[in-house]
């Protein structure tokens, strides 16, 4: 993208006569945004219009469904740390940006989505096209906002980046009237720093960060959990400095996945469901519990009234309404992870905890021997979802982005894909939404371009949002698409099989030729049903210097272990 000379913009006070639809773009440019994902219609038709005369500065991508949209901005906002942009029109374009929003909110991903409107004297008569917008995005939304008036534009703008990006990020929306696109106004921008009665991050009490450090000095088994605040707050380092002056075992959340390396010598794993079984027995045997930067979702904690009862709970939260929400705090640090990390640095002691550490490996070893071997090294003749995750993560050193659907592939791809760096997981965590994955790919490719982006997607999920493979040759994104396919809603075929005496009701798939439709979407790609052409097949992918797509047929009832059943507690969690 050419960078744009403003004639206005933050720095400059000076004003220009122009649009409500051009003021849009303006405000766009004022706020850095070089990537929009859209999809046009008659109620956002001015704002496209002004769209066109910037198409060198902003690269807009026509998506093919508007979730896409917002996967695709929340998978770009994901792997870049910026705010995803999407546009849709009124009525139904809007309503189709519902999930992804949803999806967004759950996850803490900074969106800002403006949705065009009919004339705003049409509104409430149930105008072609309309819809409450603002009232279906309420639930789902950081914040919302209709805008009848041009010169209302810049200023509804500012807002909605500052409350997106601020405190715990976030999805916003900006519905604009059709009048209000057409208007003229005098425009200037500026950006906006502070609203009053939103305090999106509060100071540390130092006295509790006191006390926090108290409680770690003393510990004999401390445990640390990484969750996507860690992230959010560029807190990676700090985080390390502390597990590695106190010498403190850590587990990431499914949302924490990638904050650290995998390999670092104090990550014992994943924590919840289908995560590790040592950080998950380890949580009811630890003598202090510091969260930082996660949410106890249901997923992490099983059955809440068994959860880390022996334990001192350090809740370290940025949004003051998760501390307490779930598992009461005995010293909650409401702040920003980096700011809070930083202070417990100077205040924690150094340390060894040799013993406690130890007993997290031989936890692990059992693991090692009942699932993980069988999942690397398999015997059988069907492939696993963990060998073909391995293999791939393997070729790429740990250095690519992993983006993942939700179903086992997800689990499996967590579990056996590994991390050296930052921000290289994208995935839809909290709302787990089937169809995530592809689109949400080809975003986290535009964020950035330099890495390797493999997205990897369930036969089922694939079939949700698979038409976004349009737009990915359109814009050959080299996104690497990897079909794990077992014909089956694998997942839940698992719960049937386990939980409702392997009754497989409405489960089983039966799938098109995933290769040709690919092809016919002119993305080239294999399909592998044979270990020992795996290697070939996983080559060809990595070596594809556009798009590609691979599917593996795996194993068809596999399943996915370790797994703490749903109402259980950790302590229960399963290795068969
Ligand atoms: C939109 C949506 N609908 C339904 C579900 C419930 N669900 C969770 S996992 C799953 C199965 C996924 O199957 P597939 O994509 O083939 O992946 P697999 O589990 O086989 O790896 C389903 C139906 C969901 N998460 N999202």
């Amino acid at each position: 993208m050419e960078t744009l000379t403003k004639t206005v913009g933050a720095e400059s006070k000076m004003t220009q006569t122009m649009t409500g639809a051009e003021a849009v773009i303006q405000s766009l440019l004022a706020e850095d945004v070089d990537t929009v994902f859209g999809y046009p219609g008659g109620a956002i038709m001015p704002i496209y219009d002004a769209l066109f005369d910037y198409q060198h500065f902003i690269n807009h991508v026509l998506v093919r469904h508007e979730q896409g949209a917002t996967h695709a901005a929340q998978g770009f906002a994901r792997v870049s740390g910026k705010v995803g942009v999407c546009f849709a029109t009124s009525g139904p374009g809007a309503t189709n940006l519902i999930t992804g929003l949803a999806d967004a909110m759950i996850d803490s991903n900074p969106l800002v989505c403006i949705t065009g409107q009919v004339a705003s004297h049409l509104l409430g008569t149930d105008a072609f096209q309309e819809t409450d917008v603002l009232g279906v995005s309420m639930a789902v939304t950081k914040w919302n906002c209709q805008v009848t008036k041009a010169e209302d534009i810049p200023g509804a703008i500012a807002k909605a980046f500052y409350i997106a990006r601020s405190g715990r990020p976030g999805p916003v929306l900006i519905d604009i009237t059709k009048d209000a696109q057409f208007g003229q106004l005098e425009f200037s921008y500026e950006p906006c720093e502070m609203i009053r009665s939103y305090v999106p991050r509060q100071k540390l009490d130092m006295e509790r960060a006191k006390e926090a450090a108290e409680l770690i000095n003393s510990a004999k088994k401390p445990f640390l959990l990484v969750g996507q605040g860690v992230i959010l707050a560029q807190a990676e380092q700090e985080v390390l400095n502390l597990v590695e002056k106190a010498d403190i075992p850590f587990a990431w959340t499914l949302m924490g996945l990638s904050a650290m390396p995998t390999d670092h010598e104090l990550n014992m794993g994943m924590l919840g469901m289908h995560g590790n079984y040592a950080p998950n027995l380890k949580t009811n045997e630890c003598d202090v519990l510091i969260a930082v930067g996660m949410r106890f979702d249901d997923r992490v904690t099983g059955d809440v009234s068994k959860y880390a009862k022996q334990a001192k709970v350090i809740h370290i939260e940025i949004d003051p309404a998760e501390i307490d929400k779930i598992i009461p705090a005995d010293v909650p640090l409401v702040a920003d992870a980096k700011e809070a990390v930083c202070a417990l640095n100077e205040l924690v002691l150094p340390n060894k905890h040799t013993d406690w550490i130890n007993s997290f490996r031989e936890t692990a070893a059992i693991e090692v021997e009942k699932v993980i071997t069988q999942d690397l090294f398999p015997q059988k003749e069907g492939m696993t979802m963990g060998e073909v995750v391995r293999n791939v993560s393997q070729k790429l050193n740990g250095d690519g982005v992993l983006v993942t659907d939700v179903g086992q592939h997800q689990m499996a791809a967590s579990r056996y894909f590994q991390f050296n760096k930052t921000r290289s997981n994208v995935t839809s965590g909290g709302l787990g939404t089937m169809g995530f994955a592809l689109p949400a790919a080809l975003g986290a490719k535009l964020g950035c371009p330099e890495r390797e982006v493999v997205a990897v997607i369930g036969d089922g999920g694939f079939q949700m949002t698979l038409q976004e493979l349009a737009t990915i040759f359109q814009t050959n994104a080299a996104v690497k698409i990897l079909i794990l396919n077992n014909n089956f809603l694998g997942m839940v075929r698992q719960w049937q099989q386990l939980f409702f005496e392997k009754r497989y009701s409405f489960t089983e798939m039966v799938n098109p030729d995933f290769v040709k439709i690919s092809e016919a979407y002119r993305i080239p790609a294999l399909k592998v049903e044979r270990r020992e052409n795996l290697d070939e097949g996983i080559n060809a992918m990595l070596e594809s210097e556009g798009p590609f797509l691979l599917e593996v047929i795996v194993e068809k009832e596999d399943n996915v272990f370790p797994m703490v059943p749903t109402g259980a507690s950790v302590s229960d969690i399963r290795l068969e």
